[in-house]
């Protein structure tokens, strides 16, 4: 499988490679409803894997073929859950963000998934909001064009950056995978991306 570096709705384009050797697996946009009329596009978005580690699930998957993989659930969970070096690079596109709008968004979004896979592994999900949250300051700005990325490094250390500066770095399993999921977990905010990203993340194993 192929993966183009243009996202063909907003026409961002992204790196093939980021972070020394993690490579490109699929582009998507996040929308939401203006006064739940108009779909506006807020970001592009780039998942990228580093490819040595993507390995790790030839273990398990060795043997599978690529078209049991593509849709497989299981799949895609174990990749959610295993320490695989990985990124997503968000291009902002709508340049307009209010900082409490990005605010109910990110708890909508990121709390909720906290919650869900929270309750297989008992932890504190409000403090570990509080942790991610207090990496911004209250007048961050992020106009059209500001690139942020979201990274699991090794040992489940998400690390986060904006227009390249790191803000922070926070060890949880729990936080990596609820990021990840939003982007090619069970409800993706772009069903397209997952579905190349899982397509990628199969052919990588075969490769
Ligand atoms: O301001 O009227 C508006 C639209 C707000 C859209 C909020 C979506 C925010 C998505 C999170 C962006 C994180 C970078
Ligand atoms: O308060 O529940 C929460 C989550 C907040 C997440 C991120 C806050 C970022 C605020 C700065 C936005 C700048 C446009
Ligand atoms: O799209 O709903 C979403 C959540 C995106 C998660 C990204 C969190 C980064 C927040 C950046 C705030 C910048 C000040």
């Amino acid at each position: 499988a192929i993966c183009s570096p243009v996202e063909s709705r907003t026409g961002e384009v992204f790196p093939e490679d980021v972070d020394g050797g993690r490579r490109l697996l699929g582009v998507g946009v996040r929308r939401t409803n203006v006064l739940g009329l108009k779909s506006i596009g807020v970001y592009a978005f780039g998942v990228y894997a580093d490819d040595s580690d993507v390995k790790k699930l030839n273990e398990k998957y060795g043997t599978a073929t690529l078209s049991e993989l593509k849709d497989k659930k299981e799949f895609i969970a174990d990749a959610l859950e295993s320490d695989i070096r990985m990124t997503v690079r968000l291009q902002i596109v709508y340049g307009r963000l209010s900082i409490r709008s990005v605010r109910n968004a990110f708890a909508k979004s990121v709390g909720t998934r906290l919650q869900k896979f929270s309750a297989s592994e008992p932890s504190d999900t409000d403090e570990l909001l509080q942790k991610f949250v207090s990496l911004f300051r209250d007048d961050q700005k992020l106009p059209k064009g500001s690139v942020i990325e979201l990274s699991r490094e090794e040992g489940y250390v998400l690390r986060t950056r904006i227009d390249g500066e790191e803000l922070g770095q926070i060890q949880s399993k729990l936080l990596c995978k609820s990021i990840l999921d939003l982007y090619f977990g069970e409800d993706p905010l772009d069903k397209n991306a997952k579905q190349e990203i899982q397509l990628n993340l199969a052919s990588r194993l075969k490769t």
